[in-house]
């Protein structure tokens, strides 16, 4: 039986564990890449891990999601990085120089290689036939330092694309169909490989749309194999000695297997406020729209803002409608510029900002109260724009600028037989000016007020007493646990007053109740964790006391933070375990230590009423050990 393309990778990076047995599995990781939201703590991890040099072929360090400087924070933190970037050996990319995703996949990511990066959305590089991981920060330190990272050997799913797409539809909404298809739980555990026909029809760009936003499916990750298109886009970007091609066995096996007739496919929008609420664009025509956001690591690469340009060159945005673009990265921005569709932008009434996340992870353009907001984005959670009521649809950038003209949700194929053509270009302005090569490990290490010292996780005590503090529901994401945008991220440097916005949107008054209780646990329903890589959604919690999460089942990254951060998740039984605890409660959990040892499952008391319910656990062997010693930076420092 032939090897999928994941397994030979997987394979020629294999550090411990078995492939295919459904266990977990160690692989060595070639690059990594950290973003400024995240990068702090990565960073401060990594000078705990005490090592003076990263031991990867490559890292890099990118200013992307905290840009806008409302006061001394985020400056702060992009010095504090551009010196830890000097000293321990990585690349620095600085503000203005664009998204991590767009920028890697552009100027540094290479077939074959393994990339983890402290962001979920590091499968962009699948896009060139790299396998590429989203993790916590401390994964990404520990990988620095040459560690393994560690993952549950995953299931390959086959997605094979056949025909070609039809005018207007783009890869996007090839992506919304996966998703509409799989759900945002339905990924866990698995990697989407594409293959089939169609694959070879999808540039380089377009790929990385689909591994990109294949992180809403809670997938360990999503590849594409390296191929003809693949030396194209490499060579254009004046990096073809990066390329060899990469693709699995005609006879690969697979667990399972997603037929997409890409000639049968529509625009499409994911409804407010799940990425997998998905519907025809037509069947949501009409519905008035008053901002629409063009940009983010999904949707802009040069691509997706030359079509955008195309489409509202010689007419200008609804006088409803804020059009904002955000370009990918500043390769983008200067090729709009040199080739004037930039000015067409402008004249259509675009604001332009910035090559950075801003609007995707509300760094500005916060929507008006109750507004409806069309992004080629790939995240719409509630509140998650700034504006707690706007309703957040995620569109193709042609569906985007159809409606931004139109002033209500259009279904692009309206405007005419086939959109104007944007041709891949032959050669892309490549100027790595703004990327800062690794400087002198004596480099002092800059450390403004923001930076305060890294939260130490307790180890597991043999019994624990613990108010539930808050029971709440399914896919409970990262941005419910640690809310991002402008007022908070600038506090990820700071956990003490990053800890008081702790589950804000689902759980007013969270902070005050954990700091009371001293020690807590937190329940919840499905997929409890799904979206960002951020381990300040485990951090924080472990700072306010929270020892236990006991949830029906987790998202893979989250999951991940929780062990490294020393809190136990836990799972319940049966689904009267789940009926059973109520917020409020508390839950007696006594001969921890052999709980975790072992892998039954195991008794808690519920104080109040003396009713027992069945708790357990999946913990590896090497979980177990970190959950003892109190996390992964204890561990790795023992
Ligand atoms: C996101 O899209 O939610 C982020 C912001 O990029 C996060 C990382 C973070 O929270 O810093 C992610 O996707 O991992
Ligand atoms: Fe930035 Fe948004 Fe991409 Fe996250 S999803 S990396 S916030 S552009």
């Amino acid at each position: 039986m032939g090897k999928s393309l994941t397994h030979k990778i997987l394979a020629e990076h294999l550090t411990a564990g078995e492939l295919g047995g459904g266990g977990e599995i160690g692989i060595k990781i070639d690059q990594t890449l950290t973003q400024d939201a995240t990068g702090t703590m990565a960073y401060l991890q990594f000078e705990a891990i005490g090592l003076p040099r990263v031991r990867t072929e490559l890292s890099v360090s990118y200013i992307d999601h905290n840009t806008l400087q409302n006061g001394f924070e985020n400056a702060d933190d992009h010095a504090f990085l551009q010196s830890a970037a000097a000293r321990f050996g990585v690349y620095f990319s600085r503000a203005g120089n664009g998204i991590c995703h767009q920028v890697h996949l552009e100027r540094f990511g290479i077939p074959g290689k393994t990339l983890l990066g402290s962001d979920s959305h590091t499968p962009t590089g699948g896009g060139l036939g790299m396998l590429a991981i989203g993790a916590g920060g401390l994964d990404v330190a520990v990988a620095m330092g040459g560690g393994s990272f560690y993952l549950n050997d995953p299931q390959v799913v086959l997605v094979r694309l056949c025909g070609a797409l039809p005018p207007w539809v783009s890869a996007k909404d090839i992506i919304l169909e996966v998703l509409r298809r799989v759900s945002v739980k339905g990924g866990v555990g698995k990697i989407f490989e594409y293959g089939g026909p169609g694959a070879a029809t999808l540039t380089a760009p377009e790929r990385a749309t689909i591994t990109n936003m294949g992180a809403e499916l809670g997938a360990t990750s999503s590849i594409f194999p390296s191929d003809e298109q693949t030396r194209l886009f490499l060579r254009a970007q004046k990096r073809e000695r990066d390329w060899r091609p990469l693709a699995a066995d005609p006879d690969a096996a697979y667990a399972e297997t997603l037929d997409i007739d890409l000639g049968a496919l529509q625009p499409l929008a994911a409804r407010p406020h799940m990425p997998d609420l998905v519907s025809p664009a037509a069947e949501l025509a009409g519905t008035p729209v008053q901002q629409v956001c063009i940009g983010s690591c999904t949707n802009s690469s040069y691509r997706d803002l030359m079509t955008t340009a195309a489409i509202l060159k010689g007419r200008s945005a609804h006088p409803d409608v804020s059009l904002v673009v955000a370009p990918g990265s500043r390769q983008t921005l200067t090729m709009l510029a040199l080739s004037g569709a930039l000015t067409d932008l402008l004249d259509a009434g675009a604001r332009v900002l910035e090559p950075a996340c801003g609007p995707c992870i509300g760094m500005g353009q916060a929507p008006a109260s109750g507004a409806v907001s069309l992004r080629t984005f790939n995240r719409n959670f509630a509140g998650r724009s700034g504006t707690a009521d706007a309703g957040i649809y995620l569109v193709s950038p042609e569906t985007a600028a159809a409606s931004a003209l139109s002033g209500v949700i259009t279904d692009p194929r309206s405007l005419g037989a086939a959109p104007p053509a944007v041709a891949a270009p032959e050669i892309f302005r490549v100027d790595d000016s703004m990327i800062i090569p690794p400087g002198d490990p004596e480099t002092p290490i800059t450390r403004g007020p923001n930076i305060k010292p890294l939260p130490v996780a307790p180890s597991l005590p043999d019994a624990l007493s613990l108010p539930v503090i808050a029971k709440l529901g399914d896919n409970i994401t990262t941005d419910d646990i640690m809310p991002a945008g402008a007022k908070v991220l600038p506090l990820r440097s700071n956990v003490p007053a990053l800890a008081e916005h702790a589950f804000a949107p689902v759980s007013p008054g969270f902070a005050a109740k954990a700091k009371a209780a001293g020690a807590s646990a937190v329940a919840a329903g499905w997929n409890y964790g799904q979206g960002s890589s951020r381990e300040h959604a485990a951090l924080v919690p472990m700072y306010l006391g929270v020892r236990a999460v006991i949830a029906r089942s987790f998202a893979r990254i989250h999951r991940a933070n929780l062990i490294n951060s020393g809190i136990l998740p836990l799972l319940f039984a049966e689904d009267a375990d789940f009926e059973r605890l109520r917020a409020g409660q508390t839950l007696s959990l006594t001969g921890l230590g052999a709980a975790v040892s072992g892998d039954e499952p195991f008794p808690a008391l519920i104080v109040e009423t003396g009713e027992k319910i069945r708790l357990r656990h999946d913990l590896s062997e090497r979980q177990k050990q970190l959950i003892r010693a109190g996390g992964l930076l204890n561990a790795t420092r023992q």
